[in-house]
């Protein structure tokens, strides 16, 4: 598995490090592996997500090329604040760049504190140990001031390949809302000026409708799940989260529909991935960005199936619309502006909606608890947590909270957290 020799000379022209690509290449085989191939009773339709992962740095990596040379341009992002529907209007290809292996960490230490989250060192690894074809393959990145890991991060990283910031208020006041608002415009303007495409109201329509029908195949994915038992398991809904950040939106969407019309079979059928009874957890907290696929394959060995995550990738990522009304491109870029400023990131105070937000998915999912992740030295995750655990204590439902990183030295003792808490929910499930 993703080791397709006929790729090397690709990988060659990226100026890829070869050893250490097929390193990580056969790390993430057998991850994979271990984490996916394994699992018992997965729906048929994720065959094309196993093909994706096989062909992660192989042929979608070719296709990124094959855009360039007809000349469209490569756009790398790293939050869910920067519009995709900005950049496919202007004809470019967004790329959400992963973030989410360990495998440069030595390499990113030698520039940022080892008190830095791992989701900050991998993407600096990633690009000092010149590990991932994707970055290699961007005309531009594109930053965000969003914590202060990252907004220093990216001074750092412009150093290494041109990073374009953009500045993500911390607030939702009246003025924050118009900061934001010009932030777009002069993104809008960059991304112009990048791709020699001029960004036409009817354009830009074309990209709001791609994006919302790829978060609708979502919304539609995430209300199956409610079913009980649950149709499919929370690493391939995971999966398939993290793989909508760098498939092309309309094949993503069709292949996910399909995926859909074979789990609403499974819901119809009463049939589920795991038994009637298996104990249904939401998460909740930081991103787990590719192949960062720890804690859920940790949780579902437990013997849970998750069933929601209260994430970026995952529903907080992909819950609003963009608004498709609006005669000229100012109006639409207004929807677009708005949609994304609701976005409840814990690097916003307050933040009181995304409280709200738990509550209604631990309810709406039938979730007998939570599991609250974090990354450690995530300063805004780490310290809304305490909020999250008083919103839900408030409302009855369990909490358990973790904090790790992408290393495997603390697997036993997550395991054993895990089991402890699933052994004090209530046996009796009182849910709906
Ligand atoms: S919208 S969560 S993707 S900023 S884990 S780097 S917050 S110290 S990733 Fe994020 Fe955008 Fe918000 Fe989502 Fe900083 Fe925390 Fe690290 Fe984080």
């Amino acid at each position: 598995m993703m080791t397709d020799t006929n790729h090397r000379p690709m990988w060659e022209d990226l100026g890829l490090d070869i050893e250490g690509h097929d390193q990580l290449l056969s790390v993430l085989g057998q991850a994979y592996g271990e984490t996916y191939l394994s699992q018992a009773n997965r729906p048929k339709a994720m065959g094309y997500l196993d093909f994706v992962l096989s062909e992660i740095h192989g042929l979608r990596i070719r296709e990124l090329l094959d855009a360039r040379r007809a000349g469209r341009k490569v756009i790398g992002t790293f939050c869910l604040y920067v519009p995709e529907e900005i950049i496919l209007a202007a004809d470019g290809v967004c790329v959400g760049l992963c973030a989410g292996a360990d495998i440069g960490t030595a390499h990113a230490e030698q520039i940022v504190p080892r008190n830095t989250c791992a989701l900050i060192k991998s993407f600096v690894g990633f690009k000092l140990a010149r590990l991932c074809p994707y970055l290699e393959a961007c005309d531009l990145v594109i930053g965000e001031t969003t914590c202060d890991g990252k907004k220093k991060a990216y001074e750092l990283f412009n150093e290494l390949t041109e990073t374009f910031v953009i500045e993500t208020p911390q607030m939702k006041s009246p003025s924050d809302r118009s900061l934001w608002r010009s932030e777009i415009a002069r993104l809008t303007e960059r991304i112009e000026r990048l791709t020699g495409r001029k960004i036409t109201a009817d354009r830009l329509r074309q990209a709001i409708a791609t994006v919302n029908a790829k978060r609708r195949v979502l919304h539609r994915l995430n209300s199956l799940r409610a079913a009980d038992p649950a149709p499919i398991s929370g690493r391939d809904a995971l999966l398939i989260n993290q793989v909508q950040f760098y498939d092309d939106p309309v094949r993503f969407t069709e292949k996910m529909n399909a995926l859909c019309d074979e789990l609403d079979e499974r819901v119809a059928g009463g049939a589920g991935v795991t038994p009637p009874g298996t104990p249904r957890l939401l998460i909740s907290g930081c991103p787990m960005a590719a192949p960062n696929w720890k804690l859920p394959f940790l949780i579902e060995k437990s013997g849970a199936v998750i069933v929601g995550e209260e994430s970026c990738v995952g529903e907080r990522g992909t819950r609003n619309l963009v608004a498709q009304e609006g005669e000229t491109r100012e109006e639409l870029l207004d929807h677009i502006a708005e949609r994304y400023l609701d976005i409840d990131c814990a690097c916003f105070t307050p933040n009181a909606e995304r409280l709200e937000h738990v509550v209604e998915m631990a309810r709406r999912y039938r979730a007998d608890g939570v599991i609250h992740y974090a990354l450690h030295f995530c300063t805004p995750y780490t310290m809304e947590a305490h909020k999250v655990e008083q919103t839900l204590d408030g409302a009855g439902i369990p909490l358990l909270k973790l904090e790790t990183d992408y290393s495997m030295e603390d697997v036993s003792q997550l395991e054993t957290r895990i089991q402890a808490f699933l052994e004090m929910l209530p046996a009796e499930r009182s849910r709906g």
